[in-house]
Formats: C-alpha cells, sequence, structure tokens
C-alpha cells in the first residue's frame, strides 16, 4: 500500500515554482570535497513525523495518518512502510526512534519488549531493501506516569531500575538496526521544588545509569557514539542537562568525558537564552559536536515549539560550525520537528522536510564559501595579533606571572582599542547569502 501521492522530490534549482521539488538541495553537489548528502546526513523523526497527530494541551488530533490504527502491531508495521515510502521519496538516508514510536508499550515490560523484536526485524528488513540507516535511537522515559517523578532521578528506586530495564533494550534494538548513534534526552531528569528534592543524590543517581549504559554497550559490542542532548526546561522546571557547558561539566565531575558527546538542538539553545550557534561552538571548541536536531523555535513562545527549520541565517552559522568540526559524522541532522496543528494534511510533511533540507542545503553552501575566503577567519586572526609577539606571546605561552605584568602595566601610556566591527561583518555575511549561487 501506498500513502503518499506525490513522487519522487527532484531537485529543480532556485527558481522552480514547483512545491514538489528542491530549490537549493541537490545530493550529489560536491562542496569542499564532498557530496552535499554526505555534509548533511539528514533524518527523520519517527516520533513527529510518523507518529504525532497534532494534539496540544487545548485541542485533540487535527490529524488523520491512514498507517494508524487501532492495533498496535499492525500500526507499527504500517508506520514502517510510511516512513520508509516517505524517506525514499525525499532521498532521506537515515531515521531516529524512541523505543516507543516504533511501537506502543505493552502492559509489561517484557510484553512490550517482545512488541520491540517483532518490529524491529520487520524494520531491519526494509532497511536492508532500502540502504536506509538507523541515525539513532533513544528511549522514551517521559511519557508513562511511571515517570513522574524522573526516571534515572526518580526518587524511587524502581523507577531507576525499570529505566536502566527499558535503556539496556533501547540499545539493544539500536545495535540490532546498527544505529550509529545512541541519546540520551533527559526526559524528566529534572526536578520541579527543592523542597522535595536531593539534587546531589539525584545527579549521582543519574551519573550511575549513564556509566551503566555505555558498559552495557560495551558488553555487547555496540560501537555507536554516544550522545547527550542539553535543554533547560520543559517538562520540568530545571533541567539537570541544562546546556552544552552545564553537561560538560556534569561528565567532567563523574569521569564520564570521554564516553558523550553532544546532540545539539536550535530550539533547545534558544530556550536556554543562547543563539543556536552558541551551543554549537561551545560544543565545537570541546570536541563534543556530535549531532544535530535541526529546528527552530519560536522566539515569542517559551516552550519548544519544535517548527521546521527555515531561517537561513541560522542554518548557514550551524553549518559554518559544522564545517569547522570536520564535518558530524556519524552525527546527522535529524529533523526534531513537527508541522503545524493547523498544517494537518499529508503533503504538509513533505513540504515541510523540503524547506528543511533546502535551507541547510544553502546553509551549507554560504557556510563553504565564507570559510574558502577565510571572511571570518583573516577578521578575528587580525583581531587577537597582540598575542602573536611581545607581551602577548608571552602570556599565551604562560611566560607570565602577575608581578611581571603588572610591571609591564605601568609603563604603558595609553592602551589602543580597534573597533569589533560587528556592523560590517554582518554586512558581509549577508552579502554571501544574498550571492551565494
Ligand atoms: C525533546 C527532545 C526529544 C529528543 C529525543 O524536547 O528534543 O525529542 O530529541 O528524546
Ligand atoms: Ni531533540
Ligand atoms: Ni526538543
Amino acid at each position: 500500500m501506498k500513502y503518499f501521492n506525490f513522487g519522487k522530490i527532484k531537485y529543480e534549482g532556485p527558481l522552480s515554482k514547483n512545491p514538489y521539488s528542491f530549490k537549493e538541495y541537490n545530493k550529489d553537489e560536491i562542496i569542499m570535497g564532498k557530496k552535499m548528502e554526505e555534509h548533511l546526513r539528514f533524518a527523520v523523526s519517527w516520533w513527529h513525523t510518523l507518529t504525532a497527530l497534532g494534539s496540544d494541551p487545548f485541542g485533540s488530533n487535527s490529524m488523520t495518518r491512514k498507517w494508524i490504527t487501532t492495533d498496535p502491531i499492525s500500526t507499527a508495521m504500517c508506520k514502517i512502510d510510511a516512513g520508509f515510502e516517505f524517506m525514499q521519496k525525499l532521498g532521506i538516508k537515515y531515521f531516529c526512534f524512541h523505543d516507543r514510536d516504533l511501537v506502543e508499550e505493552g502492559e509489561t515490560l517484557e510484553e512490550s519488549n517482545k512488541r520491540l523484536d517483532i518490529v524491529s526485524d520487520y524494520l531491519l528488513e526494509k532497511m536492508k531493501e532500502t540502504g536506509i540507516k538507523c541515525l539513532w535511537g533513544t528511549a522514551n522515559l517521559f511519557n508513562n506516569k511511571r515517570f513522574v517523578h524522573g526516571a534515572s532521578t526518580s526518587p524511587n528506586a524502581d523507577v531507576f531500575a525499570y529505566s536502566c530495564a527499558q535503556v539496556k533494550k533501547a540499545i539493544e534494538i539500536t545495535n540490532k538496526l546498527g544505529g550509529e548513534n545512541y541519546v540520551f534526552w533527559g526526559g524528566r531528569e529534572g526536578y520541579e521544588t527543592l523542597l522535595n528534592t536531593d539534587t546531589e543524590r539525584e545527579l549521582n543517581h543519574f551519573a550511575l545509569f549513564l556509566k551503566m549504559a555505555k558498559d552495557y554497550a560495551n558488553k555487547i559490542g555496540f560501537k555507536g557514539q554516544f550522545l547527550i542532548e542539553p535543554k533547560p526546561k520543559e517538562p520540568t522546571k530545571h533541567q539537570y542537562d541544562f546546556d552544552t557547558q552545564t553537561v560538560l561539566s556534569f561528565l567532567r565531575k563523574y569521569g564520564l568525558e570521554k564516553d558523550f558527546k553532544v546532540n545539539i538542538e536550535a530550539n533547545h539553545a534558544t530556550l536556554a537564552g543562547h543563539t543556536f550557534n552558541h551551543e554549537l561552538n561551545m560544543a565545537r571548541i570541546n570536541g563534543v559536536l556530535g549531532s544535530i536536531d535541526a529546528n527552530k523555535g519560536d522566539l515569542l513562545l517559551g516552550w519548544d515549539t519544535d517548527q521546521f527549520p527555515t531561517d537561513v541565517y541560522d542554518a548557514t552559522l550551524c553549518m559554518y560550525e559544522v564545517l569547522k568540526n570536520g564535518g558530524l559524522n556519524p552525527g546527522g541532522l535529524n529533523f526534531d520537528a513537527k508541522v503545524r496543528r493547523s498544517s494537518f494534511e499529508l503533503d504538509d510533511l513533505a513540504f515541510a522536510y523540503i524547506s528543511g533540507m533546502d535551507t541547510f542545503a544553502k546553509g551549507l553552501k554560504v557556510a563553504s564559501k565564507l570559510l574558502e575566503d577565510k571572511v571570518f577567519e583573516d577578521n578575528i586572526k587580525e583581531r587577537y595579533k597582540s598575542y602573536e609577539s611581545g607581551i602577548g606571546k608571552k602570556i599565551d605561552l604562560g611566560q607570565v606571572d602577575f608581578e611581571m605584568l603588572n610591571d609591564y602595566a605601568l609603563k604603558l601610556k595609553e592602551i589602543d582599542n580597534v573597533s569589533g566591527h560587528q556592523e560590517l561583518l554582518e554586512t558581509i555575511l549577508n552579502q554571501y547569502i544574498y550571492n551565494t549561487k
């Protein structure tokens, strides 16, 4: 059975008026020696694309999806058919999933695990047939009411044990599917009030849980990269994985920094009061930029709206960090994004993915030009040139102390500063966006 009426989406160039075509994403085009599709490694999110039906806290489902029936196993199988048809038509080579998006959980953990075995057999078959791969898997440790106080950070030891068991299975399934990464987004790992919370104990538990997950992955030979996805709030008021730097200090405290990188989501960055660009940069300079959840938030709303990314400026600065990172592989760009509740027709899914893919393709092209021309590099180099010789060089080499610097400062007459030229640089950036074909 076919679910989507449109055919294969092809590249038709920037002037095409066909809504079922790519304007910028030309998968085989070579950018800095690599195909566009190898740079971008786009992935479909199983939850937003195949599972969500448009409900929100004020309204029920607004979407009808023919693959969703009343039987959980047949729904799971039909979702796979729909998902693979969609990915093939859009030319997307990866997908990401939570265990519970693949198939609804059963009455017991055992039943849920059995369902996952059945469904993943079929998924694997489809993957072999099409060459589509798994970018990452994860466990949903937030939806069921048992996680009301958190998962590994729950005050209830039974919930801790259950969470470990669920992640054990999710890693096994991700391994079976050859997943290239495994993600931990701390769903309800956080707190609402300190009046009832032992944060120190909860963080100790969180670290133990992550360590055991890594040990188990090693034990079963899972080679995928482990990623933590920072988010500052929602669903809890204060999520423990607030942002990249918070995650880094947590990992370092518990000696986990070698085993985990981060998955940066644009909307989570802005919720933390950062730009997307800032989070990517912090991850990159600390050597932990692993993968990206490509979406955008609404700056006027205070929650995770998970919209499809359409902002070329942000995508450009994102791909600039990605290129400077030497790429994302084995990570990729997962569209952790959903169509608006009012965009309930099936084809809206295609329009959404096309716009996201075109946006990042454009961002990649502009970023590569900026890098090739060393637009910011040259300027930055110039800005820090006082560290290339004299006292600056000594500072960088660590050959100074307070007394020496005091002697030096006492001899200074007037200190000269140079403008940062922010507006000029912004104009140049815009010029690259206007002129990149
Ligand atoms: C929620 C997160 C989630 C993760 C995977 O805000 O973005 O979707 O990406 O659990
Ligand atoms: Ni995400
Ligand atoms: Ni999110």
